[in-house]
């Protein structure tokens, strides 16, 4: 493999950068904007910068750390990718087995809807429905990896994805002038937020805290935090599904040793709230996962935090991981507003 050369300088461009970081081949994802927002700022009352991975390829930040993965795998000669997935990290996995050359299965659990089952078939890949819940799902695509040849994608719990996921923190690193005060983030399986936590470490950004937001009913990185050990949720009652792991990875509970991490709930009525008024806002649909890391912004509970004296550094400036919307149209969000009696 051919190394990318080191950039003189230094600041390094940034599309070298995210091939450097990426071990030389060039990336699937791209180099996302970064945005002020100022309805967001006027919102929390701080400066509040928007990462944008909504804008990726396939419409999430899965692409960075699955796409590593893939591209890792198919050097090693595997010859088919599966994935189990709430829905991008499945999407992500098409994506990237289409540029490779290489067919993909992704198991979905029941609780993905058909637009996504649409999607992930339009991208190429076979879709099999299993289960309800993602975990079921993935229980599923751990037999059929024991196929001869096929290599196991998963979504969240794998040291390339969160090497993938730790150039999003790269990229800040490169546009900031100073670090933000905090990064605020959704929390699945835990994989963005180790990825984060990679990236934080690999710029030394250590005393950078991170917020996460789950929903409740998909809370399974916040139940882990408050017992001190792992939790297995009796079941995902969310509509939240992309972030319905019913226990998270090991390693996101890890990173709580490592660096500060304020975790934080929100009801789903909060982050389809959210999910609205950021598309008056800013104009972008995004999903309810994503739509519970605004609900935070929008709901005041940053300031309270700080009021609390929860964080170390008075809030200044905070990066919101706009984390994905790939899954969403203008239909599915007038259903789940009348799912959860919004007006
Ligand atoms: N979604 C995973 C897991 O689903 C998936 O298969 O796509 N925001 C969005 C838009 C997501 O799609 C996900 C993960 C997350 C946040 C949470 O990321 P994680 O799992 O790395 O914490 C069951």
């Amino acid at each position: 493999m051919q190394q990318t050369p080191q950039m003189p300088g230094a600041t390094c461009h940034l599309v070298d950068m995210a091939a450097q970081c990426q071990g030389g081949e060039k990336p699937f994802h791209i180099v996302s904007p970064l945005l002020e927002s100022l309805s967001l700022s006027q919102a929390a009352g701080i400066q509040v910068y928007m990462k944008l991975e909504n804008v990726q390829p396939t419409g999430s930040f899965k692409i960075r750390g699955i796409g590593h993965l893939c591209q890792e795998a198919a050097r090693k000669g595997c010859q088919h990718f599966v994935c189990s997935s709430g829905g991008n990290a499945g999407m992500a996995t098409a994506y990237a087995a289409r540029k490779l050359g290489l067919p993909a299965t992704v198991v979905v659990p029941s609780s993905t809807g058909p637009s996504t089952v649409h999607r992930l078939e339009e991208l190429g890949a076979t879709v099999e429905i299993y289960g309800k819940v993602w975990d079921e799902a993935n229980q599923r695509s751990l037999e059929l990896a024991q196929n001869e040849g096929w290599a196991s994608i998963h979504p969240f719990d794998h040291p390339l994805v969160w090497q993938g996921h730790a150039s999003l923190v790269l990229e800040l690193k490169d546009v900031l002038d100073t670090k933000p005060d905090a990064i605020v983030l959704a929390v699945g399986g835990g994989g963005l937020l180790a990825g984060v936590v990679a990236g934080l470490q690999q710029v030394g950004w250590l005393d950078v805290p991170i917020i996460t937001a789950e929903t409740w009913g998909a809370h399974s990185f916040h139940a882990a935090l408050k017992a001190g050990h792992l939790i297995t949720l009796p079941d995902i009652t969310s509509i939240a599904k992309c972030l319905g792991a019913k226990t998270v990875s090991a390693r996101a509970l890890q990173c709580a040793q490592e660096i500060q991490i304020i975790s934080e709930v929100v009801e789903d009525a909060e982050a389809v709230r959210a999910v609205e008024k950021f598309l008056d806002d800013e104009r972008m649909l995004v999903q309810p996962a994503c739509g519970a890391a605004l609900a935070l912004i929008y709901s005041g509970r940053l300031q309270k935090l700080q009021h609390e004296g929860r964080l170390q550094n008075p809030l200044g400036r905070v990066v919101l991981v706009v984390c994905g919307g790939s899954s969403m149209t203008a239909a599915l969000l007038r259903d789940l507003k009348s799912q959860l009696g919004l007006e």
